[in-house]
């Protein structure tokens, strides 16, 4: 299928049929969690059943959704093996463009990662919600809350912050969290069986916690392993100390172990670093980070196992022996950079304080020619994630304690990069 010719149309009826989906569907769209579970139904179209260990989780009317966004998108039935379906192509001429919103009414959602049959899983900071967001609608459907959660909330910076499900999801069902607690940030594990969340457990422990400078973000590697963005909690001097998790990149087992290979015999990969909120691998396997400044330069780092990345000694490039230099740099005003993603050659980046999206390019290892995208459009950016389809999903922020919201904040914005 070729993209040239058919968006306009196409887009048109999927609008149309969209709206009259949710006229029909208004006063059963949920809020929070849905009140019953959804009953089996019986005009599931073969074609497009999903697969046993998500059957559960489908209800009556994604099974609907299902059918009315084939019929109006695509004439040809998709592969029982491929049900999340691919509504656009990525390929995309001229800058990137928000194309559509995936959902509204979030309050300051953090991380956010796809299951293997195309449905998302969005976590809240300050609710600790875990949400996802079901079918081709997007319908909001509370897998549960993380009970540990400990969030301050107002202006401060902790909560429940990343996810990430196991590269091995379809058979452990298992989803990774990273929460800030009462003691300390930790990564948990819980499962997702039957559309909620199963009891969690500690997987790593004893992470500074702090107001801010939390760190958050998870994601596995090529390498299977978990890496795991900290901040320094607002002691600088941690950020140096190896035997301390913050202020690091982290990388470990699905147990919570050192991964092996590891320079310090510890979960820690990199250190030196004020506060990471954004993990991206490109596709050489190379791990870049998005790092908080204090008041000057904002960061996005190439990391390497053992390197220093220089705080609190140094801020933005200069750092000189045994010091690794960012290869970007932004003012914080311009920036403030949290969610990083890697999709075809680029590196995309969501500012807070910036309220924009940064483009960089990357050549081989080099990162060059910063662009920025929506600046002021929409609002604090959080996060950005490239969906299976290929379109980049990035969250707004604004109900996280710093932003101005509008009344459809906090949303998730589909983008064609
Ligand atoms: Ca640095």
């Amino acid at each position: 299928m070729t993209r040239a010719g058919r968006p306009t149309v196409t887009r048109l009826a999927a609008l149309l049929a969209g709206a009259a989906l949710l006229a029909a569907c208004a006063s059963e769209e949920p809020t929070a969690a849905p009140s019953t579970s959804p009953s089996a139904s019986s005009d599931v179209p073969s074609a497009t059943a999903e697969p046993s260990q998500t059957a559960t989780d489908e209800a009556t009317d994604e099974a609907t959704d299902e059918a009315t966004d084939d019929a109006t998108d695509d004439a040809t039935p998709e592969p029982t093996q491929e049900p999340t379906g691919v509504p656009d192509p990525p390929a995309h001429p001229g800058p990137p463009a928000v194309v559509g919103t995936i959902t509204t009414g979030l309050t300051a959602p953090w991380g956010l990662d796809f299951f293997p049959n195309g449905d998302a899983i969005v976590t809240e900071r300050d609710t600790a919600r875990v949400l996802r967001l079901v079918g081709r609608r997007h319908r909001p459907v509370e897998l549960g809350t993380i009970a540990a959660a400990a969030p301050t909330g107002g202006t401060a910076e902790n909560g429940l912050l990343g996810v990430a499900l196991s590269p091995d999801f379809a058979a452990d069902r298992t989803a990774y969290f990273y929460v800030t607690t009462t003691t300390d940030n930790r990564v948990v594990r819980a499962t997702v069986d039957d559309g909620a969340l199963g009891r969690t457990k500690p997987v790593l422990t004893g992470i500074p916690r702090g107001f801010t400078h939390d760190g958050g973000r998870l994601a596995f590697g090529p390498d299977g392993y978990l890496y795991v963005s900290t901040g320094e909690s607002g002691e600088p001097a941690l950020a140096q100390d190896r035997a301390s998790l913050g202020g690091k990149i982290l990388r470990i087992t699905t147990d919570g172990d050192p991964a092996p290979g590891n320079p310090f015999d510890s979960p820690v990969w990199s250190y030196g670093h004020r506060n990471v909120q954004g993990l991206a691998f490109d596709d050489a396997g190379r791990l870049w980070a998005s790092e908080f400044g204090q008041d000057a330069f904002d960061e996005l780092n190439l990391v390497r196992k053992d390197r220093n990345y220089g705080w609190p000694q140094v801020e933005g490039t200069g750092g000189g022996d045994g010091l690794t230099d960012p290869q970007q740099t932004w003012d914080p005003d311009t920036a403030s950079p949290s969610g990083l993603a890697y999709w075809d050659g680029d590196l995309w980046m969501a500012s807070l304080k910036g309220q924009r999206l940064w483009r960089i390019d990357l050549d081989g290892a080099r990162a060059v020619e910063p662009t920025a995208f929506f600046v002021g459009e929409y609002g604090r950016m959080r996060t950005v994630a490239v969906a299976p389809d290929g379109s980049l999903w990035v969250t707004t922020s604004n109900r996280d304690g710093r932003g101005s919201p509008a009344a459809a904040d906090d949303r998730i914005l589909r983008v064609l990069p």
